[in-house]
């Protein structure tokens, strides 16, 4: 067991060093306040001190995956001595493009040195061959496919309402489907309303359902309708009640449906993550990603294709119904974020 002792202002810095020294696997085994020095004052700022352990098997296998990272860098260092300025902008364009996510840098090292590429300009093709090669299978390249019922959930102010409005605004007049709607959201007079607005307009049905029981026999007066969406109510994803009351009209819904989970790309990658964990509890079948005209670095489309083994169905990238929708194909959303962070 490697066991170190830190004496810090505070835990926000005793775990920010743990975790550079030892990795993301440690852990807090006792804190406790302290006034350094050699000898007992009073007028000595008083400090924490906190005990952290790590095991030595985690903590052998860290060394070495430093090691080989460290190695990889090393080289690329060497290399590129004679061209300090222009290393110095590739990397400053690497950090934007690729973000603090580390295991994709160093996928993206890899890729670098292993093609042994000499150019210092990272292009959109280049970027494209890279995903191809490191993440063969990948959220934006899985088929997907409607079914008949189609539910939108995820958190408050997301998207959803909107979304639906595009997606059946395509239905209808690319598809020339026969669609209806439906709303469970009828705690806000205001949330109906503006899923009426949009019905209205498309000139199709919607129809609102105010508990579990009912969806069945509002679903019946959509017979005529092939292409059925569901929207929902915002739920945080620290509000489990709510996320429950929504699976309670979810599970009164046909088993073949398919649930879609929108999370917009505005918000930080931990805030998603933890929403894209809870709402497992929903089982949603894919993603939608919605306020890309609204993103201000990579870091999404990163953790994403890092770690997201779901579809991501479409993307929304502004407010305008039904146009700001796209296909999220890995094309549409690289040429999207390339155009809109102009790297
Ligand atoms: N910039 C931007 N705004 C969007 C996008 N999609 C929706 N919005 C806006 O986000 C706001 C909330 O949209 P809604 O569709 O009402 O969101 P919601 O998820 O249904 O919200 P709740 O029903 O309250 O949970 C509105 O102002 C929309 O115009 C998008 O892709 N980009
Ligand atoms: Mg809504």
């Amino acid at each position: 067991m490697i066991i170190k002792k830190y004496i810090v202002n505070d835990m926000k810095e005793a775990l920010v060093r743990a975790k550079y020294e030892l990795g993301k696997d440690a852990i807090i085994i006792s804190q406790k306040t302290v006034r350094p020095g050699k000898c007992y004052n009073l007028f000595r700022k008083r400090m924490l001190e906190v005990t952290i352990a790590l095991e030595d098997r985690i903590h052998e296998k860290n060394l070495k995956d430093k090691e080989d990272f460290n190695s990889i860098l090393l080289e690329r260092t060497k290399r590129d001595a004679f061209l300090p300025e222009a290393t110095k902008k590739r990397n400053e364009k690497i950090d934007r493009i690729f973000g603090s996510n580390t295991k994709v840098r160093e996928r993206w090292e890899n890729y670098f040195l292993g093609n042994h590429l000499e150019t210092d300009e990272i292009t959109l093709p280049l970027i494209r061959d890279f995903i191809d090669r490191s993440y063969m299978d990948n959220a934006y390249t899985k088929e997907q496919k409607f079914g008949k019922v189609n539910v939108l959930v995820g958190p408050t102010g997301v998207g959803k309402t909107t979304t639906i409005a595009k997606i059946a605004s395509k239905a209808l007049l690319e598809d020339d489907k026969k669609v209806g709607l439906i709303t469970i959201d009828t705690y806000r007079i205001a949330a109906v309303e503006q899923l009426k607005k949009y019905a209205k307009i498309l000139g199709i049905k919607c129809v609102a359902v105010s508990e579990p029981k009912e969806i069945r026999r509002k679903l019946a007066s959509l017979k005529d309708c092939d292409f059925i969406l569901v929207d929902t109510i915002g739920a945080s994803p620290k509000d489990a009640d709510r996320i429950e009351d929504i699976k309670a009209y979810l599970n009164e819904l046909p088993e073949d449906r398919r649930t879609y989970l929108a999370i917009s790309m505005s918000s930080d990658v931990d805030t998603n993550n933890r929403i894209m964990k809870k709402y497992k509890e929903l089982s949603y079948n894919a993603v939608i990603l919605t306020k890309f005209d609204e993103v201000e670095n990579y870091n999404n489309f990163w953790n994403m294709m890092e770690n997201n083994v779901l579809p991501v169905q479409y993307f929304c990238h502004g407010q305008t119904v039904p146009e700001d929708i796209m296909e999220s194909s890995l094309d549409n959303v690289l040429d999207f974020l390339w155009k809109e962070l102009k790297v």
